[in-house]
């Protein structure tokens, strides 16, 4: 069934013509080609291995970026279409975001020529796959704590060590993976461009997940792997490179988790007016209509901070902070609404013929990854006090 959309504040009236027509063609995608299939995927633990060349054609993947294949949209016709595709699944989301924020935008922002010129137009068209490899088994919230290292032996690169957690890890192409690199007497955080067949790069899939079940999460591990000297990112040195890939998947996230909400309260409309219990439709009684309008408050709240988030990044004018802002807020109310509506489907609600507990289990990685909330929290709390609570 086609999609109407949430929209109580009218907020769709913000969007310029291309945005609307951006929304347009992917909500009728998802409708259309990703809700059909989703709960099959969800249950069989596998993800549509035709989706990324699908995303490609339609454009959707580094969205944001400019030249080599990309679309070139603005930062709002960007966050609609992970929106749209979030209002399917986490997993389908994750896997644009990833491909685009994480894999393809470090090496447009960081990349030499080359490395541009060899990856983006494919990564662009879902001909190659790409991963982010930073969070490691023992570093997660702080993964300047990394032990991953590169340490530089004539013309290559030997990378020892291990990323944890990463979404498209066995799938891909290509990874980008940050590593104390070790040159001579310097140390210091790089990227570097790792390519599917180095010798001594390999990959596990994580079994037994019951979140993200769409998407694939790897292990990708690293035994006196050899890589060129060129594989380094040139562009960035510290904390900073992987930190502002950051950002820019967080933003999709605000907006993709705003998505996830969405389907869940409309869902949850749709079902408590047809639902009977005692007397009438259980949509008629004080206790469910207050969840329904705490749940349309949120989305719209949700969909402003996104949106305003997206026009300060058309500005220039957006701090790493705004994005934690709005990256923090959207997954709570996201992963509230999820619960909210497995509630009041009842027990109908626990299984995948309906999304909301499916969109609440994708919802508990959503809330812990790209910066768990307390972390975002952390992050607000030292924009607004002057006292980093880190160390
Ligand atoms: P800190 O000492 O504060 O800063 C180090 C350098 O980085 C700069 N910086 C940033 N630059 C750009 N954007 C940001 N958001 C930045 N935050 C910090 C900073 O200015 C400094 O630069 P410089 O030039 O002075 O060296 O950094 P720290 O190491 O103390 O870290 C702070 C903290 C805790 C906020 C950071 O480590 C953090 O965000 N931790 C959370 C880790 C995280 O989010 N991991 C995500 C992994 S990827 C993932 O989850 C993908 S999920 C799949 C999907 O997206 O769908
Ligand atoms: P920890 O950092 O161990 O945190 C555990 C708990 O401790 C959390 O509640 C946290 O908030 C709390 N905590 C930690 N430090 C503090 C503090 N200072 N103050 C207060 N509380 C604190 N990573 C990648 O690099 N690439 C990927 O593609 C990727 N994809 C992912 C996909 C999935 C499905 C998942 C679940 C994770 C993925 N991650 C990826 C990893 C993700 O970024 C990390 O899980 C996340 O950063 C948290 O790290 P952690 O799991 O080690 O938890």
């Amino acid at each position: 069934m086609a999609f109407k959309g949430v929209d109580y504040l009218a907020t769709d009236d913000l969007l310029t013509e291309e945005e609307r027509l951006v929304q347009g063609s992917f909500r009728r995608f998802t409708d259309e080609e990703l809700m059909p299939v989703v709960a099959q995927h969800f249950r069989a633990g596998t993800f549509p291995m035709w989706l990324p060349k699908k995303l490609g054609a339609l454009g959707a993947l580094g969205a944001h970026l400019h030249g080599y294949g990309c679309a070139g949209l603005g930062p709002v016709a960007y966050g609609l279409i992970m929106q749209e595709l979030e209002r399917c699944d986490s997993g389908f989301r994750s896997f644009a975001s990833v491909q685009g924020s994480l894999a393809m935008f470090p090496i447009h922002a960081f990349g030499s020529e080359a490395h541009k010129e060899r990856w983006l137009p494919r990564m662009a068209a879902g001909d190659a796959i790409g991963c982010f490899g930073l969070t490691e088994p023992d570093f997660g919230s702080n993964p300047s704590g990394m032990r991953t290292t590169a340490v530089k032996q004539g013309a290559k690169w030997i990378l020892n060590g291990e990323k944890r957690w990463i979404t498209s890890g066995g799938l891909a192409h290509v990874a980008v993976v940050w590593a104390r690199a070790i040159d001579g007497q310097n140390e210091s955080i790089r990227g570097f461009v790792v390519e599917r067949g180095a010798p001594g790069f390999t990959t596990r899939d994580i079994e037994g997940k019951f979140s993200l079940r769409a998407s694939v999460t790897s292990e990708l591990i690293f035994q006196d792997c050899e890589i060129p000297e060129d594989a380094v990112l040139p562009g960035v040195v510290g904390m900073k490179g992987p930190l502002s890939c950051l950002n820019e998947a967080r933003f999709g996230i605000a907006w993709g988790a705003t998505g996830a909400a969405m389907a869940c309260y409309d869902e949850a409309l749709s079902y408590t007016r047809d639902r009977v219990q005692f007397s009438r439709p259980i949509a008629g009684y004080q206790l469910v209509q207050a969840k329904l309008v705490d749940m349309l408050e949120d989305i719209t709240s949700a969909q402003l901070i996104a949106h305003r988030v997206g026009r300060l990044k058309e500005a220039k004018k957006v701090r790493p902070q705004h994005v934690s802002f709005a990256k923090r807020h959207n997954v709570r109310i996201a992963l509230h609404a999820a619960r909210t509506a497995r509630d009041l489907l009842g027990a109908n609600g626990i299984t995948d013929e309906y999304q909301a507990g499916r969109h609440s289990c994708n919802l508990e990685s959503v809330f812990t990854y790209e910066g768990t909330d307390h972390i975002h929290t952390l992050i607000l709390g030292q924009d607004i006090t002057g006292l980093s609570a880190f160390e």
